[in-house]
């Protein structure tokens, strides 16, 4: 791929998602080392280039259903990452009053719908908001982004089949991290590439290089056009690898070290970077001007988010009891 006719701006943009989403999640995992940040936390570290490339390729009043591992999703999706923090450490001002934590973030002033503690039950909401979408005649998308492990849910089953009959607007992607838990793909299912499901329902499907942020970017914009045109829905399954366990205190040990070395040679952020940098007019400074400010604003996330007041009693069971 000619990665130099890509704007510039593009590819910083690109660059900058890649790596907020590296360092935010990063930072977090010390912060659940030293106790801030308690209960499950599902790192998307190795994956990123798969959210940074589909939400780059959403438009204002598009959606996107998330899951378990959702936060690039939100990063990407364009969610304020003090929030973000201040829901992990439980505070007040974070995305669900403090009482969500990891795996309930929602903000739909950026389209996201939530994430989803239930594997596979994003699937269906994403359906239901497209065919909502589709029922007003707008002409918005909605991303479903979903796991090797929640396609063998019946939830991907049901959700696909009524989205093709009705040719709604989603774009099904499929995060083919090759685990569910420590469940290795090739034991659950006999198709080489997970797409080949969704061709049996009838729907357009293509299988690409999940750590290739511009590749993700590219088939996805193709997607959206498919789906904004009446043609859908579309999934693709972007191949990628977790660069750790299932969650954070799961060693991965079943995760074969040679494996894990290919993926982290085409490691989604170290690509970012060399595209940004392959563009004629870009220069290394570029790069870390971009390194800095990222660097610089989860910095201020999390002094923001730990200085932030932790909900009161009454506030914490708002909304729980009314
Ligand atoms: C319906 C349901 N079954 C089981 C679980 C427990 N569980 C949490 S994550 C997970 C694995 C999901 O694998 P996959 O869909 O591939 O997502 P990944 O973790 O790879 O992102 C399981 C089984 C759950 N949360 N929900
Ligand atoms: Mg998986």
């Amino acid at each position: 791929m000619d990665v130099t006719r890509f704007d510039k701006s593009l590819l910083a943009d690109l660059y900058r998602t890649l790596l907020t989403i590296r360092v935010f999640e990063t930072q977090c995992i010390k912060l659940y080392r030293t106790g801030e940040i308690i209960g499950y936390f599902h790192p998307y570290l190795g994956e990123e280039a798969v959210a940074t490339g589909v939400c780059a390729a959403l438009a204002d009043g598009d959606t996107f259903t998330s899951t378990h591992r959702g936060h690039g999703h939100c990063i990407a999706g364009g969610a304020d990452i003090r929030r973000m923090l201040a829901e992990l450490l439980g505070k007040a001002i974070g995305y669900c009053g403090g009482r969500g934590g990891s795996m309930h973030i929602a903000d739909l002033s950026t389209g996201n719908l939530g994430a989803n503690g239930i594997v596979g039950a994003g699937i269906p909401i994403g359906v239901g908001a497209a065919l909502g979408a589709s029922i007003r005649g707008e002409k918005a998308v909605t991303a479903v982004f979903f796991s090797d492990g929640a396609s063998n849910q019946g939830t991907f089953a049901e959700a696909m089949n009524l989205a093709a009959i009705w040719n709604l607007p989603v774009i099904f992607v499929l995060e083919n991290n090759h685990y569910a838990v420590s469940t290795p793909v090739e034991a659950v299912s006999r198709t080489k590439d997970l797409a080949e499901r969704a061709r049996g329902y009838g729907v357009e499907a293509f299988t690409v290089d999940g750590n290739h942020v511009l590749e993700v970017y590219q088939r996805a914009c193709e997607a959206a056009a498919t789906c904004r045109d009446g043609r859908g829905p579309v999934l693709m399954e972007c191949k990628t690898y977790r660069h750790q366990g299932h969650h954070v205190n799961d060693p991965g040990l079943y995760m074969p070290a040679d494996r894990l070395a290919y993926y982290r040679s085409i490691d989604p952020v170290d690509r970012g970077r060399s595209f940004l940098l392959a563009h004629p007019d870009s220069t290394e400074a570029d790069a870390e001007t971009i390194e800095r400010e990222v660097e610089q604003a989860v910095a201020d996330a999390i002094a923001f988010a730990v200085a932030a007041a932790k909900p009161s009693v009454m506030q914490f069971l708002q909304e729980v009891v009314e």
